[in-house]
């Protein structure tokens, strides 16, 4: 049966207090699931949010979380693409309106009515949580549940980059900030996409897990004064495509200076306030594109799953209660963490 009410973590304001309290359950819609979320990965966007670093509002007070791997408990009566008790995911992209020129075309996340986990509708820091069925992830039975968690937001993000990349078999491809969340899984893809994978971070931890994921080669940025030039050097001309998952702005700027000419620099991380300078003469001589992705559409979604499903990622995931959220935010803020925090929601 289902409870009346639950553990959640919820703010009320931005940077204020965490707490972790009871909620009343939520009822779905007609076109709606109800998730028991089992496990909930925590994104650097959670942290983003919770601190309102971004000049869009959230929801508040908010529930925030958007990579909850659940069980199917409940669904509106319209709902025909789940039965209870399949496994489900929370995604970032909540719900999008399904009849606008950017839906029509496979591109949902660019909806201007999207609904956002985690920012817009309370997501999936807490035990049941709400999803439109048409977006919620088809996750097979028999998953692991804690390990496919971080694949829901930040697997198909970077799996979708990569495509947006161009970049081709046999080619380069720089990850900037390869150690976190983001980044480790996008080595993985990136092998797995027939890559020579490039990891730039900081720190043994980090070097260790990106290069125990498959880098060819790792660059600690902060150990490197002429990154600029060690990865030109080390990639021979510089990488074909870069993928910018750092949440920090410098990054940005290097890479456009470090690509490989024709090559493509791929914005997937928001630090705040952040901008992407790129010199023009080196910008047209170089004749590079700079392009931003954005999470990814259903169907990314299903293939991205699927490499996991085939046992081909290895998630890189450390399992505490939804109650520590806190303090896996303040690890987050001094970037102590390799791989990603992954909250069990029974504790
Ligand atoms: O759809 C999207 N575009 C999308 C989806 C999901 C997440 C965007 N994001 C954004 C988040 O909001 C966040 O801004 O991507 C960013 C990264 O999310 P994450 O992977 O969850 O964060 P993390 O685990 O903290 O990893 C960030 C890494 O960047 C490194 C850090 O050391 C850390 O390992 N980093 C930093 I900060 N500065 C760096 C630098 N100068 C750097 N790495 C290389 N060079
Ligand atoms: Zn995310």
């Amino acid at each position: 049966a289902i409870p009346k009410t639950q553990k959640a973590v919820v703010f009320e304001k931005h940077g204020g207090p965490l707490v972790y309290k009871d909620i009343p359950v939520p009822t779905p819609g007609p076109d709606e699931i109800l998730i028991n979320v089992k496990f909930s990965g925590v994104c650097h966007t959670d942290l983003h949010a919770w601190k309102g670093d971004w000049p869009l509002d959230t929801k508040l007070p908010l529930v925030g979380g958007h990579e909850g791997a659940g069980v199917v408990v409940a669904k509106g009566n319209q709902v025909t693409n789940f039965d209870l008790g399949d496994y489900a995911g929370i995604k970032w992209l909540n719900g999008s309106c399904l009849s606008c020129e950017y839906c029509n075309n496979g591109f949902e996340p660019n909806c201007a009515s999207a609904l956002l986990s985690g920012y817009t509708v309370d997501g999936s820091f807490q035990q049941y949580a709400i999803a439109k069925a048409i977006h919620a992830a088809p996750i097979p039975a028999g998953t692991d549940l804690a390990n496919v968690a971080p694949i829901l937001c930040a697997g198909i993000t970077v799996y979708k980059a990569i495509k947006e990349s161009g970049v081709k078999p046999g080619q380069w491809l720089a990850v900037a900030g390869a150690g976190g969340g983001l980044g480790s899984l996008c080595i993985q893809y990136g092998r797995l996409m027939g890559l020579r994978v490039l990891g730039i971070d900081t720190g043994a931890a980090k070097a260790k897990l990106a290069q125990d994921l498959g880098t060819e080669v790792f660059i600690d940025f902060a150990k490197t004064p002429d990154l600029v030039a060690e990865v030109i050097k080390v990639t021979d001309g510089g990488p074909h495509a870069v993928i910018n998952v750092a949440a920090a702005e410098k990054p940005f700027e290097m890479s456009c200076r470090y690509v490989r000419p024709r090559g493509t620099v791929v914005a997937v991380g928001l630090p705040k306030n952040g901008y992407i300078r790129s010199e023009i003469m080196t910008t047209v001589l170089k004749s590079i594109t700079i392009k931003g992705s954005y999470v990814g559409n259903r169907a990314d979604t299903t293939e991205a799953l699927d490499f996991f499903s085939r046992g081909l990622i290895e998630s890189p995931i450390k399992i505490v209660g939804l109650s520590e959220l806190a303090s896996v935010f303040e690890l987050m803020e001094k970037g102590e963490i390799a791989g990603r925090y992954v909250l069990d929601t029974s504790k």
